[in-house]
């Protein structure tokens, strides 16, 4: 019994330290290396493309992705912001922490841009599968 409640207290500090190391890791939003979601947000697998919207911009600003890929897109902060490809308005007004999903059917380049804030500008690029 205590070589057990030895062990389990063990897994406890093991999972305790991992959530320090993965909470001091880097910036403060969710967005991990610019490009790559890095799992935090539950509805964001990591790995996967993504861009966040913070600071009045789309981080990154230039993203490739092939045919067929889910491109994340998270609001991170209190402003409206929307993502338009191509001028087009596809996701409706995101609130802070919306998550926006869109799959890129054809290769080629779209500008992705926000209706309230004309500075906010990405490429995405979206080779062939
Ligand atoms: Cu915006």
């Amino acid at each position: 019994m205590h070589r057990f409640l030895r062990l389990a207290l063990l897994a406890v500090a093991v999972a305790i330290a991992a959530l320090a190391v993965t909470a001091c890791g880097g910036s403060s939003s969710s967005s991990g290396t610019a490009g790559v979601a890095d799992g935090t947000d539950d509805r964001i697998p990591a790995g996967a493309p993504f861009i966040d919207q913070d600071k009045l911009q789309f981080v990154p600003q230039a993203l490739r992705v092939k045919v067929g890929e889910t491109v994340y897109f998270k609001n991170s902060e209190t402003a409206l912001h929307t993502v338009n490809v191509d001028g087009k308005n596809v996701s409706g007004n995101m609130k802070k922490n919306d998550v926006f999903t869109w799959v890129f059917q054809q290769p080629g380049s779209y500008k992705i841009t926000c209706d309230y804030h004309p500075q906010m500008k990405a490429t995405i690029t979206v080779d062939p599968a």
